[in-house]
Parts: C-alpha cells; structure tokens; sequence
C-alpha cells in the first residue's frame, strides 16, 4: 500500500472518530488543484517564482524535496535587490545583516541557524547543522564558525542600498517594529516531491532594522516552518512575534490533522493571533500549507499577501491569498 493511500486511510478513520466530515472528500475537491504527478512547490511572496522554478530543477529529474527547497530559497537569498533575506537583507539598527534560516525533510529532521552573519546562503548552513551535526540549531558566532569550518565563504552582505536604509531610518531611529504588507518578504517555501514526500525552508533577514541579537519566528522549527510528512507542511511570513506565540506552523499542521483544510487551518490559526494581538490590525502575518494529497492553501491577516505554486514545468503562477481584515 502506497504511504498515499495509508495516509487517507487513516485520515478518513480519524475522521469517522472526530466527526468532522469527510476527509477523503475534501481531498477529492483540492486535488483537482495539482497537474499529473505528485510534484508541487509553493512559496511566499512574488520571488517564489524563481524559487519555485529552482526547486522544480530538482524535482523534475526525480530529485527529493529536501534538496529541492533548499535549492529553490538560495535564489532570492543571493539576489542582492532582495532586501528581506541573505545577501543585501536589511541590517539591524546598529547594522549587521543577521540572517535566519530553517529546513526539514520528510524524516522530520531538522536544522536551523539564526543571527547568523556574512554567509550568503544560511539555509545551506542549516542544512548542514541537519545533516552533519548532532544538533538542530546553531546561532550566531558559533554558526559561522560552523559555516566556515564547512568551506561557506565569508562575506560582507550589506549593500549600498542597504546601507542607504539603514542612514534614512537612524535619522529617527524610532523603533516600533510594525510590519506591513509593503516591507516583508522572507521565503518560506514547501515541496512535495514525486515520491510523495514532503519539505519545506524558510530564511530571511528578519524585521529591518531590528534590536541587535533578535530571532524572529523563520529559523524557529514549529514557528516559521513545521513538516510532519504523514500530513503535510506549513511556513509562515510576517511578524515573527506573534507566529511564535501559537507556534504557527506547528499549529497549522496539526488542524490539518485535524481534517481541517490547508486554507481553514491557516486562517484559523491566524484567528489564535489576533486574539493574542489587541494591535493586530497594524500587523502582517501569512501562512501557506501543503497537505499530503497536494491540496495547498494560504491566509493572510491582512489584504496583500500572495504566493506561488507549482505544479508543472509551464504552471507557476501567483495566488493572492485571502485575509481576515
Ligand atoms: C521575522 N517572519 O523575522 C520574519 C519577518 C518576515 O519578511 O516575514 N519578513 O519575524
């Protein structure tokens, strides 16, 4: 018996037992979603584009979905006009480019870096924390010796354009974090390969302008990124804060275990914040989610946030997701 076809056994049992409704029907409605075979890749925001087209390199040819988004999320990390993750990320307020990265695979392995510096592709680095430590997450000076002791190379990451942000805000320099839909667009991006298994990473800059030493949700396993391949993985976007305090991805995934779909779980997990947030309506968070059967879905708080899947070689196309305000 394929792991496709235990796994919606076990949903349906489990459902019978919950009295939700039928699973194996809503999964009949989504799956209509995804093209022939089991690949599917969606990520954040409007560079999962290119992303997406990264990881469906490695897909295409059979490759897993760990090396895939891996692969996919060093593309907006190098890009240097990218100013939200890895080379050219906005630095803190005393103007570091501290970077947060996070990968799991179908396993259920993980590894993570944060306040990682001058290392252009810290997924790659966590990566590596997974696969050749005995450990999930290194931070700061102690993962760029990691990093350096595995031949990454050392870099400066601030830009120009970077630097010139970075003059604008000190004029002021008044720290009140407020994210919005214009000033955010860390990657989290998910994979399901056509074995059926299923990956995901996450990496960014973290808020502009930030206290030095701060960790948002993105390298944050539960928070910004969570993959239990029996049912299905989630990433998040926006502020790290509040996705920390329900654990967002974590909790996604688990209403989908529940029998929720993927677009349902993600709102109703953005409703868990809003009731923790009396200021949420100054705030962007987004969450994406990848079921098992391919069914995808997305929810934002508020209006703006979109994403990117794929399904085929010529079908990557945005979404905008749908908000609660
Ligand atoms: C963080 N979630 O560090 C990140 C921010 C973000 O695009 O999504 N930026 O809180």
């Amino acid at each position: 018996m394929t792991n496709r076809r235990s796994f919606i056994k076990k949903s349906a049992l489990l459902t019978s037992l919950l009295g939700t409704g039928s699973i194996s029907s809503l999964f009949a409605k989504n799956r209509a979603f995804k093209a022939d075979g089991n690949a599917i890749i969606i990520s954040t925001w409007n560079h999962g584009i290119q992303a997406n087209e990264a990881a469906w390199q490695i897909l295409s040819k059979g490759g897993s979905s760990v090396d895939a988004v891996e692969a996919g999320v060093r593309i907006p990390e190098s890009d240097p006009e990218n100013t939200s993750v890895g080379l050219g990320g906005m630095p803190d307020r005393d103007g570091h480019v501290t970077l947060d990265a996070c990968i799991m695979d179908p396993s259920g392995n993980c590894g993570s870096v944060a306040g990682l510096e001058h290392i252009e592709n810290p997924i790659s680095v966590a990566r590596k924390v997974m696969d050749d430590t005995p450990h999930v997450m290194l931070v700061g000076d102690g993962a760029l010796q990691f990093a350096l002791s595995e031949g990454f190379e050392k870099k400066d990451l601030l830009t120009e354009k970077a630097k010139k942000a970075l003059a604008e805000w000190q004029k002021k320099a008044e720290y009140s974090p407020v994210i919005n839909i214009e000033n955010h667009d860390t990657i989290g991006l998910l994979a399901q390969d056509e074995a059926g298994n299923i990956s995901g990473a996450c990496t960014t800059s973290g808020l502009a302008f930030k206290m030095r030493g701060r960790v948002g949700d993105s390298p944050l396993i539960g928070a910004g990124l969570f993959v239990d391949n029996e049912i299905g993985g989630a990433t998040s976007t926006g502020m790290g804060e509040a996705i920390i305090k329900v654990a967002g991805s974590h909790t996604v995934v688990e209403l989908m275990r529940q029998g929720y779909d993927p677009d349902m779980a993600c709102k109703m997990t953005i409703e868990r914040i809003i009731k923790k947030e009396p200021n949420y309506k100054n705030l962007q968070v987004g969450f994406l989610a990848l079921r098992k059967d391919g069914a995808v879905g997305g929810y934002a708080l508020l209006k703006g946030f979109n994403y990117a899947i794929m399904t085929s070689a010529d079908n990557n196309k945005m979404v905008d997701a749908k908000f609660m305000v």
